[in-house]
């Protein structure tokens, strides 16, 4: 283990109850009929509401909703299918003050998304996808006033090609100069750092030694100096342990707290939550 850094890093512009030293955990609710694991389970909008409501129950700070999945191979959604989708699930939660983040790789998206009360904009392609994204969470604001955090993570191109794309010298320095790429892209459309989460993309044009190997080397995740999201939960190098995929999950995320994760992005909140309690105390604890 590197040695304990001072501080957890954190964004601004949540609410206070959020600003603790713990690592979050953030709640997947994908309204979806194929993502990775839960596709199909919360496709409607009552039961993707519902969904919400247990994931806060079970202790998740945030849930994060996405209309698209990004499945290997998946097919893109349109707009309208996934603003039909999302929104009603937004805005319901965010009435009910849930801190909601949305998984889109849509400046549109984004846009109606903090319209509704979403606070997070959670971008795969951390702009690339979208030439108007950066632009337009710079331009944004939140009920609260303040611009949306918005989370950056490392992606090499679209689910019918990524896995063709996990071809490296070594992931680790590869992924983080071109999230940083990326970063100061999204900087120069006027998204301040003080907004910024950083996310090394496990799952996302790597194969399974590749996110190992990055998970491994944690100070290239840390090397943006911003606050990190880790989202391995139920992914293939996971869940091909041979052991059951959530417990595998939440040892990543009492890992991924114990190095200074802000947040963790999981299915199952419980056992990560639990987890993450662990790896916070540890480094805590650590000198
Ligand atoms: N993974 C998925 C979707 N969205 N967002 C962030 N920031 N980080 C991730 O690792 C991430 C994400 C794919 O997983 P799912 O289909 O199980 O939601």
């Amino acid at each position: 283990m590197s040695p304990v850094a001072a501080d957890r890093l954190r964004p601004e512009g949540l609410p206070d109850r959020l600003g603790g030293d713990e690592t979050l955990v953030m709640g997947v609710l994908n309204v979806t009929p194929d993502s990775f694991s839960d596709g199909g389970e919360y496709a409607d909008t009552p039961s993707a509401i519902a969904h919400g409501r247990a994931l806060i129950a079970a202790g998740a700070a945030i849930v994060d909703v996405g209309g698209e999945s990004t499945r290997p191979g998946a097919p893109r959604v349109d707009e309208d299918e996934e603003l039909r989708r999302v929104l009603p699930v937004v805005e319901a939660l965010s009435a009910e003050d849930v801190v909601v983040s949305v998984d889109t790789m849509r400046a549109s998206v984004a846009a109606a998304s903090v319209e509704a009360g979403a606070l997070i904009v959670n971008d795969v392609s951390a702009g690339r996808a979208d030439v108007d994204m950066g632009r337009e969470a710079a331009r944004l604001r939140t009920r609260a006033g303040t611009p949306p955090v918005f989370i950056a993570m490392h992606w090499r191109g679209h689910s019918d090609v990524m896995n063709e794309l996990a071809v490296y010298e070594d992931v680790g320095p590869e992924s983080a100069a071109e999230l940083a790429e990326r970063l100061d892209a999204l900087r120069e459309a006027g998204v301040e750092d003080r907004f910024l989460v950083a996310d090394p993309g496990l799952g996302f044009s790597k194969t399974g030694e590749q996110n190992w190997r990055l998970l491994a080397e944690w100070d290239t995740i840390a090397s943006h100096g911003l606050p990190i999201l880790i989202g391995a939960s139920r992914k293939r190098f996971v869940s091909s342990l041979g052991v059951d995929r959530d417990q595998a999950t939440a040892a990543i995320s009492g890992y991924s707290a114990r190095q200074g994760a802000w947040a963790v992005r999981v299915h199952d909140v419980a056992p990560s939550l639990a987890a993450a309690k662990v790896g916070d105390m540890l480094r805590r604890s650590g000198r």
